[in-house]
């Protein structure tokens, strides 16, 4: 196949609402998608960098501008040898920028597998028709609004709860939560990062509360000091920041420094890594789930392709369309008995519904 040209969609997508983490708060989606055109047909992807480089060093108007200069021009170089699996071959002498070379490899597979037919659930070999739906509860201002959402996610059926946490929003509203919807509850914790070597003994008192783990307490770049914090602690750690591909999953996981690993396809460079991140933890014997990153539907139908491998054992982030968004931009995914079904028809399986689109749309340019 051959890439003809790219539009880049800039999107503002309202949130329902605000959504607080320990890098910030946004109330609007921002993102960039890629609309691939190939001579077998059309494929899409919404890249995950968000507006500021506050969860990784990446951000939209820069995923938007490596994309525009050097990776398009880059695969459309390929000429009729165009693959999606040749994409990452093609921009590995470019360091990082990992969620824009993961939205241009998908936005191809999505092109190349419509044409032939095949979903991306079983191009990636997943086994599952349907996976179980977590949710990530933000900071709130108060306790009261902490539990009320904690009360509503439960009532829709999420099957766990994960609550974003930092310094000075993390034993009481975990213990809360906990004291208030039992021991039953499958709950976990996500720092973001927001918390240093010196908090190791803060981060310990956690662990009266029997959390299936906590997510990145520490600076991405310190897989060591997770590593001490893992033996310090009963709360199993959980990489996501730092792990951006195979090669860091496997030495994280030799040292001891997650023994649990979120994926999040956009952060590792694309799904093909991905499923080598799979992989890798599965050999080792360490489940996976998959995060998210308040993708909307174009992004969260390939996730949940993912999410049928195997090796993910535990809830994702996959939360359905209307915990996010009152429209999104595709038919919705939605909440049954705690789980949401893999799209099964080719490529991502959904389409853009034009006119919502055109309604987020913030600016628009091709690339060819
Ligand atoms: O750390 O997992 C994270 C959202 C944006 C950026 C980082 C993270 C998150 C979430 C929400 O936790 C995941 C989702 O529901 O898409
Ligand atoms: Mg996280």
């Amino acid at each position: 196949m051959k890439l003809e040209a790219v539009e880049l969609i800039r999107l503002d997508v309202p949130l329902k609402s605000a959504f607080r983490t320990s890098e910030g708060s946004v109330s609007v989606h921002e993102v960039v998608w890629v609309h691939a055109i190939t001579d077998v047909g059309e494929g899409w992807a919404e890249c995950a960098a968000n507006a500021l480089p506050d969860y990784s060093s990446e951000y939209h108007t820069a995923a938007a501008g490596v994309l525009r200069e050097f990776f398009i021009p880059e695969a459309m170089k390929l000429g009729n040898d165009l693959t999606a699996e040749a994409i990452a071959p093609a921009l590995h002498w470019a360091k990082g920028h990992r969620m824009a070379k993961a939205a241009l490899e998908t936005a191809v597979l999505d092109a190349q597998l419509r044409a032939s037919g095949m979903s991306f659930a079983a191009y990636l070999g997943a086994t599952k028709t349907k996976v179980p739906a977590g949710v990530s509860v933000g900071i709130m201002d108060t306790l009261p609004e902490l539990m009320k959402t904690v009360e509503g996610y439960l009532a829709d059926g999420y099957l766990r709860i994960k609550l974003k946490i930092e310094p000075g929003w993390d034993y009481e509203p975990v213990k809360l939560v906990r004291e208030t919807f039992g021991e039953d509850l499958l709950l976990q914790v996500d720092a973001n990062t927001a918390y240093t070597r010196d908090d190791f003994d803060l981060l310990k008192r956690l662990d009266e509360f029997n959390l299936l783990l906590i997510e990145q307490p520490i600076e991405e770049e310190d897989i060591l000091g997770h590593a001490r914090l893992a033996e310090y602690i009963q709360t199993p750690v959980c990489l996501d920041e730092s792990i951006v591909s195979a090669g860091v999953a496997r030495d994280a996981i030799e040292i001891g420094a997650t023994s649990i690993i979120n994926i999040k396809p956009a952060r590792v460079g694309g799904y093909i890594e991905a499923v080598k991140i799979h992989d890798v933890a599965q050999a080792a014997g360490i489940p996976v789930w998959c995060g998210g990153m308040l993708e909307t539907g174009i992004g969260r139908a390939a996730n949940l392709a993912l999410a049928a491998l195997p090796n993910f054992t535990l809830p994702g982030d996959t939360s359905a369309s209307a915990r996010y968004f009152e429209t999104d931009t595709t038919e919705p995914f939605v909440l049954v008995d705690g789980h949401i079904d893999v799209p099964t028809g080719p490529g991502i399986g959904v389409d853009p519904i034009r006119e919502v689109v055109d309604r987020f749309t913030v600016s628009t340019e091709w690339v060819k």
